[in-house]
């Protein structure tokens, strides 16, 4: 299972899913469980690098084109509830939150995130940067938070999940997620996605590949968390990082390679790597708007407005229940 389906992350699950991984063939790991601390920090650096267009590119669209995507999931309604997937510190969407108060809308936003600390600094600066915002920061998982905003009150909903997350899961996955969202939602209701589209594989690859290596840094990061928090020694110097692009599939997978044969332990469970074996990190899959339109209609929903860049290198994609 690969997933950004934030569930609370404990260490028995972090340890079961680990061994897991590296008991599967091939082996595995799972991205989700790049964002600790230090994986925070590189992830915010590795949106700042030149070769990651996909933050700019989302940018764009939330500065540019914010009026048009509020009177889209406006429409008619009068009163609705606004509902962050992984808000974050809100920097993208608060262009939208923004563009909905400037239009005196009634609405109510919920950020989602399941760090504390995001909904805490979230609170603290929202106030001064939107006074005029109604809102209440939700802590916790994706769907219970979901299902718990449904309960808060029967307005309409639009659900937001920028940032490429749905990239994290591969289509099966991401298919079983945003049927999962439309489980909970109701006629009429709103959900917009954030989707890195196909294009130049070199422009894909140079994004996962940087010349910097902070992208490298990131995937090895995971083993020093593993060798801290859950008892292993691997020797992040023996592993290398590569990343790859297949056109026809639109699957950016990142690897972490064995540069000799060697033993590592976690805990008490031993696991051989053979010399240039990998271990797959991450998967980062690109979407054509014809694939995008496949997994709306296979979930329960229907697009109905793309809002891209000017490079199109990038749709947030509204669909409706
Ligand atoms: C969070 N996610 C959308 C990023 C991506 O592009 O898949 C994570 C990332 N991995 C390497 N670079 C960025």
């Amino acid at each position: 299972m690969i997933s950004t389906e934030k569930t609370a992350i404990t260490n028995t699950e972090f340890l079961h899913e680990t061994l897991e991984g590296l008991n599967a063939e091939p082996k595995r790991m799972y991205s989700k469980y790049f964002y600790d601390e230090a994986g925070d920090v590189i992830f915010q650096q590795i949106m700042d690098m030149e070769e990651y267009y996909l933050t700019n590119a989302e940018m764009e669209i939330m500065k540019h084109q914010a009026n048009e995507i509020a009177d889209s999931v406006s429409g008619d309604d009068s009163a609705f509830d606004l509902i962050e997937l992984g808000a974050g510190d809100a920097t993208k969407s608060i262009h939208l939150l923004k563009a909905l108060i400037d239009k005196k809308l009634d609405f109510k936003y919920f950020p989602i995130d399941i760090s504390a600390h995001v909904i805490s600094e979230l609170e603290l600066n929202l106030p001064a940067k939107l006074p005029a915002l109604n809102f209440e920061g939700l802590n916790g998982d994706y769907f219970k938070m979901l299902k718990k905003a449904t309960e808060l009150s029967d307005r309409k909903k639009v659900v937001l999940f920028m940032g490429a997350n749905i990239g994290n899961m591969d289509i099966d996955e991401a298919q079983t997620f945003c049927a999962g969202l439309k489980h909970l939602l109701s006629p009429n209701d709103i959900l917009i996605i954030g989707f890195d589209l196909k294009k130049n594989p070199k422009k894909i690859l140079d994004a996962y590949s940087d010349k910097a290596g902070i992208t490298r840094a990131f995937n090895l990061n995971l083993l020093t968390r593993i060798n801290r928090e859950l008892d292993g020694n691997f020797n992040t110097n023996a592993f290398e990082h590569y990343a790859s692009y297949n056109p026809e599939n639109g699957a950016c997978k990142s690897y972490l390679i064995s540069l000799q044969n060697q033993k590592v332990t976690i805990g008490n469970a031993d696991f051989h790597f053979e010399k240039d074996e990998y271990i797959l990190m991450e998967i980062s899959q690109k979407y054509s708007k014809q694939e995008i339109e496949e997994l709306a209609n296979a979930s329960g929903f229907k697009v109905v407005q793309y809002f891209s860049d000017q490079q199109h290198y990038f749709v947030d994609a509204v669909w409706k229940v």
